[in-house]
């Protein structure tokens, strides 16, 4: 097996050179928005979203290009989510992926714009993905837009902005991460799987994999944001203490913070037995996830 470090890039490339093919070139009218657009989408995400869409396609058996069109509904939607939690009326964020937020280059209108605009996008290239015998178009679509909608993303930022400012519980900053990051991670594995005519009980594994191995990505999110500087981010570093959000760190401490990161992690993986050998690769992902550094 390829090494993982040159599979990402080959998976990231496969993934930035679809979603350039995909979206409005920059000259197509109005010009500014579709400038917007590819300023947020072509900013230098991990694009870990798309990657776990095209792994779970792997580990089902399914082709890479099969998964293409779900991998980049998933990586548009969560940055039309990055691109409107940075406006100033939500996080009020100056940075992001390394470059000045949307709305500090282009203004506020235009970044609101920009979100509803990505997020519309991304329905139109779900709807592309070919269909199996178990799932259509009808299944893609209504499982980006559940994980899209008011019970989960856009739910967890309602629970999060709430949570300003108050002291939350363990549980009650569970409910944000599952909403807020695990739900997009989790749909990003399901549709992968669906595109390879997963099984329901194969589909069900996938889910439990992405929750704990959502709520471990978050968890280490908020350690590296207390860990990391703004350079090493790409984003600014030390938010959540500044705008006082709960976070792991702050609610269980930065040691058992990290504890908990590898206990969902180990969770995440034996989630994974159904597929045996064929998990490989995720298996090395969940790895990877758990020793970030950004
Ligand atoms: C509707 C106003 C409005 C906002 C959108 C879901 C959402 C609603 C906002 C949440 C955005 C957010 C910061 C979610 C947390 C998940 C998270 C840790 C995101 C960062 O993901 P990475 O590290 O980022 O994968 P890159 O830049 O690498 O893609």
């Amino acid at each position: 097996m390829r090494d993982l470090k040159s599979w990402l890039k080959a998976q990231q490339k496969l993934v930035d050179a679809e979603l350039r093919r995909q979206l409005p070139r920059e000259n197509v009218r109005p010009v500014t928005i579709h400038k917007a657009m590819r300023y947020s989408i072509f900013a230098g995400g991990k694009r870990l979203r798309p990657i776990l869409c095209l792994a779970a396609a792997e580990a089902c058996g399914g082709l890479v290009e099969n998964a293409l069109a779900p991998a980049c509904a998933v990586e548009i939607m969560h940055t039309y989510s990055l691109v409107h939690d940075d406006l100033p009326c939500m996080d009020d964020d100056d940075l992001r992926r390394g470059r000045p937020t949307s709305h500090k280059v282009y203004g506020e209108g235009v970044a609101v714009l920009c979100g509803d605009a990505l997020l519309t996008e991304a329905f139109t290239i779900i709807a592309q993905t070919p269909a199996t015998k178990r799932y259509t178009a009808r299944e893609y679509v209504s499982e980006l837009a559940n994980t899209g909608g008011s019970r989960k993303l856009i739910g967890g930022q309602i629970l999060d902005l709430e949570g300003e400012g108050k002291s939350l519980t363990k549980k009650q900053l569970i409910q944000i991460h599952e909403a807020k990051t695990a739900a997009l991670l989790t749909s990003s594995l399901k549709l992968g799987g669906m595109t390879a005519n997963v099984t329901p009980k194969k589909l069900e594994a996938l889910e439990t994999f992405g929750y704990n191995l959502g709520l471990a990505f978050q968890v280490i999110d908020d350690i590296l944001d207390v860990t990391q500087t703004t350079e090493q981010l790409g984003k600014t570093a030390g938010k959540d203490e500044a705008v006082e959000k709960s976070t792991y760190p702050s609610v269980i401490g930065l040691e058992a913070s990290k504890a908990e990161a590898a206990r969902l992690t180990k969770k995440a993986l034996g989630a994974l037995k159904p597929f045996g050998k064929n998990a490989a690769r995720l298996e090395e992902i969940a790895h990877h996830m758990l020793d970030r550094e950004y």
